[in-house]
């Protein structure tokens, strides 16, 4: 290895080369440079984890030209921005994905090789910003590859949360929760920017005035004020010159504002507030758990949205611009109702900060705002409590019953006398203790509301927007999800992609539709062989896995049957669990039973609230135990719960599935992105008729598609019909078995208890009609069964899935958003070289 220090007093030349160049040569030195003046360490005290930062900077000198460039086109042309506000971000591991996006892995390889490392180490090394909890958090980072890749200037705002989701450890088959450190080692790819910082009040009381002009305004008089420091990641498209922002913010102590409220002597008074400001963004909240109470989650919504729109308000009079055009220069789109604050905040920035009029700050603000619903289910509806509300944010409040006062005029000139309409559509809801409506206030803000999928923008306008759709229909259209090929096929399944770019080419990474060509290759029985032994090498990539975390031995012969996502009721991992009881009653019945060996693989997070899912965890594990050593059942059937489900094991997971459960109530499920990951990797869906489903379905075929259960519909009239689970327990002899095994402690160590609550709840509730479709259910699952027997037809099926995943791809989406949303097209970046340009 050369002496570092030497290179330097070498040439200048050579220091910039050293930071650009590509040459293995080059690589291998910037590596080497790094670990010396970056890490501060020599190869004989050097961790895997000071290589990986090594690299990591490496890598990061190699982008950071796009990165400036893409800056300073977007301010010198004051192009039109996307901002996409979103309180969360599931980005995954940068390093793999920033090395396929530049176009430079092989080089990296070879580099890394050749200082002696090895490239799949480092990069395992890697821990992902869990920034999420789940499908909404990984939808906004694929969105975020996509408008790069589609070269549309975007800035996505969230929070920088210090803890993000938690790290989950299954102990006696209970999930346990770790608190997650990303950022303990050093984060390789952000940059402070504490230039930008700007602060965000809170608390305390408004007054009126006059101004010099003799016109009415309001201040705002907080009680606190925060400082918002945003970081900065890059995010590259894919063999373009973009690279657009992540900007997350960070609370700080405002400084200047500790010594005006503490007395000079309160030392400890004034650290008491630094560590209150700190906590702001501290730690990421689970979701499927009651919010509402939750004032700390406010106060992040409110801090994230506020430094975001001044960030945008200072960017645009930067370039000269006055306020009228904002809506022109900025499309900002709110991702559910966490920031949906922000229609208020950009009210209260253009009237009381701007002096803006009302109705003309309201058609800059309507003009601005896009809105995204992500769920129907009444629990995730945010609502605050009118008290916590006004006293966190009393001039947002005041502006509030603004808003609502001229939107219920306009109701009453729409449905004159009719109260009803005026309660179920008022921003505040006053049927008993009031609560602000998020979702009400995020609606009348937007120009434009969408739903996920198709059937979800149906039942939105049908359901829980029926009103708002009613009043405003033309705002109202659907985007159905997409997710980025390039993580999830070429990133994560790279075998897979070598062998379809060898048929047809690479344009299917940019142009996800040009799969169809495979659909030539159909007949050649060649390639039917190598597509199945791409799938078996990546099935015993992923057993090796389960073995070494796990000391489970399974075959990648027997059909991998797979069921990731979070961990929720609705989802019905259950109903899985009760295919799998039954199939070991089969075969305890039947000992010589000739069954299509599986092994069934779960993986996904419990909110640390949410009993009944973390109960349906330990089912899993305890459902597992069994079966898996019982010698009886031997390779026939085997059951894996795999801990710590994040983007960087979904990578690992998607490519070894045979079969993907996406299994939901009928109604329930937005839209689902995992039904799309699978599906793309060549795994064939057995679905209810929900979410995305549908259209995957439509897409792939009906028989490349094993479609069970009620559909929506039937659930309704089953419901208003009096739905008895009690009724399919009593008339259906393997369901009872299955439950009456699991209630006889079969699976607890004798202990019936254990499971009671869940099972109670299936037996007197049954809310997500788990006994309903449970018979369907069984016999879709052999048909599955069936079907996997022929393994020609069955390598068919599943090259057709991934031949017709056009539609999926996030840049269908964006594309969909930049249309009939956003109104805003791409700009290319052409190169400049800075460093020769500008010395
Ligand atoms: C979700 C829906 O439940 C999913 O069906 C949908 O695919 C995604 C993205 O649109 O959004 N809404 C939601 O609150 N979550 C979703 O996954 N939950 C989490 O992100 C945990």
């Amino acid at each position: 290895m050369n002496p570092p220090l030497n290179q330097m007093l070498q040439s200048q030349i050579q220091i910039e080369d050293d930071r650009t160049g590509l040459s293995i040569e080059t690589l291998r030195r910037a590596i080497a440079d790094n670990l010396f003046y970056i890490q501060g360490k020599f190869p004989a005290i050097a961790t895997k984890h000071d290589y990986y930062m090594a690299l990591a900077y490496t890598v990061r000198d190699r982008l950071l030209h796009r990165w400036l460039n893409t800056l300073e086109v977007y301010l010198k042309q004051d192009v039109k921005l996307v901002c996409y506000l979103s309180a969360e971000y599931l980005v995954g591991p940068h390093l793999v994905n920033n090395l396929i996006n530049l176009g430079i892995y092989e080089q990296i390889r070879q580099a890394v090789e050749e200082s002696g490392l090895n490239l799949q180490q480092l990069i395992n090394t890697e821990e992902e910003p869990g920034l999420g909890n789940g499908g909404l958090g990984r939808l906004a980072s694929c969105y975020m590859d996509s408008l790069a890749s589609l070269e549309i200037p975007a800035i996505g705002y969230g929070i920088r949360y210090e803890f993000g989701i938690f790290d989950q450890e299954i102990k006696d088959g209970w999930q346990v929760e770790i608190t997650d450190k990303w950022l303990q080692d050093g984060n390789p790819w952000e940059i402070a920017r504490p230039e930008a910082a700007v602060s965000v009040k809170f608390g305390g009381h408004t007054e009126s005035y006059l101004d010099d002009q003799g016109n009415y305004r309001v201040r705002w008089l907080p009680e606190y004020i925060v400082k918002g420091i945003p970081y900065d990641t890059p995010i590259l498209g894919y063999k373009v010159n973009t690279a657009n922002s992540m900007r997350l913010w960070t609370s700080e102590a405002c400084e200047s504002f500790d010594f005006q409220r503490f007395n000079v002597g309160d030392y400890y008074g004034a650290v008491d507030r630094k560590v209150f400001s700190e906590n702001l963004t501290k730690v990421l909240y689970p979701n499927d758990e009651p919010i509402k109470g939750k004032e700390l989650r406010l106060q992040q919504q409110y801090f994230f949205v506020s430094c975001s729109l001044q960030d945008m308000i200072r960017i645009h009079l930067n370039e000269g611009n006055t306020l009228d055009n904002f809506a022109e220069k900025f499309a900002v789109q709110l991702n559910d109702t966490h920031p949906s604050i922000g229609v208020a905040e950009l009210m209260r920035l253009l009237i009381d900060v701007h002096y803006y009029p009302w109705e003309k700050a309201w058609e800059i603000t309507e003009k601005t705002f896009g809105f995204t619903n992500h769920t129907l289910l009444p629990e995730a509806l945010e609502r605050w409590p009118l008290g916590l509300f006004g006293h966190l944010l009393p001039r947002h409040l005041e502006i509030i019953y603004e808003i609502n006062k001229r939107f219920l005029d306009q109701v009453r000139l729409k449905y004159p006398g009719n109260n009803e309409k005026l309660s179920s559509l008022s921003l505040i809801d006053e049927r008993g203790d009031k609560y602000v409506r998020m979702a009400h206030l995020a609606c009348v803000g937007s120009h434009k509301i969408n739903g996920v999928a198709q059937l979800h923008s149906e039942l939105l306008k049908k359901t829980l927007l029926k009103d708002f759709y009613e009043l405003l229909p033309e705002k109202f259209t659907n985007v159905t999800n997409g997710v980025t090929p390039r993580r999830w096929m070429v990133v994560s399944n790279p075998e897979l992609s070598q062998l379809i770019s060898s048929k047809i080419g690479e344009n299917w990474i940019k142009n996800l539709d040009e799969l169809r060509k495979l659909e030539g290759f159909i007949d050649d029985g060649g390639f039917r062989q190598q597509w199945r032994e791409v799938k078996r090498k990546v099935k015993q990539d992923l057993a090796q896995y389960i073995h070494d975390k796990l000391g489970i031995i399974v075959s990648p012969d027997s059909l991998f049957d797979v069921q990731v996502k979070r961990l929720h009721e609705y989802k019905r991992q259950h109903l899985n669990v009760l295919h799998i009881i039954t199939l070991y009653n089969r075969i305890k019945q039947n000992p010589n039973l000739d069954i299509t060996p599986r092994t069934f693989i779960f993986g996904g997070k419990a909110a640390p609230g949410y009993h009944q899912a973390k109960l349906i965890i330990k089912l899993i594990n305890s459902v597992g135990d069994i079966v898996n050593h019982d010698p009886e059942i031997g390779e026939r059937l085997k059951v894996v719960f795999l801990p710590d489900y994040n983007v960087t094991l979904g990578q690992r997971v998607y490519p070894a599935a045979d079969l993907s459960e996406q299994i939901s109530t009928a109604g329930k499920e937005a839209s689902g992105t995992g039904n799309m990951k699978f599906s793309l990797n060549g795994a064939l869906t057995i679905g209810t008729f929900d979410g995305a489903n549908i259209e995957i379905r439509e897409e792939v075929g009906e028989e490349n598609f094993f479609l069970f259960g009620l559909k929506t519909e039937e659930i309704d009239q089953l419901r208003a019909q009096g739905y008895n689970p009690q009724d399919y327990y009593n008339s259906n002899p393997e369901l009872k078995a299955a439950i009456d095994l699991i209630n006889s402690g079969f699976f607890s160590h004798g202990d019936g208890g254990l499971f009671q609550l869940l099972i109670n709840s299936l037996l007197y509730l049954d809310h997500y009609l788990l006994f309903a479709d449970y018979q369907s259910y069984l016999d879709c699952q052999e048909r599955v069964s069936q079907a996997y027997k022929d393994q020609e037809h069955w390598t068919r099926m599943s090259i057709l899935n991934t031949a017709r995943m056009g539609k999926f791809s996030s840049d269908r989406s964006i594309r969909e958003y930049c249309d009939k949303i956003w109104n805003t097209s791409p700009v290319p970046i052409q190169m400049k070289d800075y460093v020769q340009a500008d010395g």
